[in-house]
């Protein structure tokens, strides 16, 4: 089973966590706290030498930086959930049904909202 590394409120922790869920890929939650140092110990540095989250370790193989995980969890797990829309327009005008879109919406709405065009507003 995937292990999950994250800790509390980060992003792109939850990029991760979401894309966990819609794929409906089993996981087991491995909680590291900012404050007591989790993620600068010799055996989490071992699976991000960034020190951050998040990260997974999957039978074996470490990995880190939240959009390659989510890039390696949808080929490596064909659940009949793609998390990315095939048609590039879709995928680049945030207009696809897939999860991917929502969580880049979703992250980005602080910062770039006065900016969207109109049919990024609707969903
Ligand atoms: N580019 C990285 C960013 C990860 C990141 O910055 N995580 C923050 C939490 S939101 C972190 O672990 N910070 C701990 C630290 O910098 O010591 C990703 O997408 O995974």
């Amino acid at each position: 089973m995937i292990a999950f590394y994250y800790g509390s409120g980060s992003p792109y922790a939850w990029r991760v966590w979401l894309a966990l869920e819609q794929k409906r890929i089993p996981y087991e939650l491995k909680l590291q706290s900012f404050s007591s140092g989790d993620l600068k110990t010799p055996e989490y540095l071992a699976i991000n030498p960034r020190g951050r989250v998040p990260a997974i370790r999957d039978d074996g193989f470490a990995l880190f930086e939240s959009v390659a995980i989510m890039e390696y969890l949808d080929e490596a797990y064909d659940s009949g959930v793609p998390l990315y829309p095939g048609d590039a327009k879709r995928r680049a005008t945030m207009t696809g049904p897939a999860i991917a879109a929502w969580i880049r919406r979703m992250e980005a709405l602080p910062i770039v909202e006065t900016t969207w065009p109109p049919h990024w507003k609707a969903g």
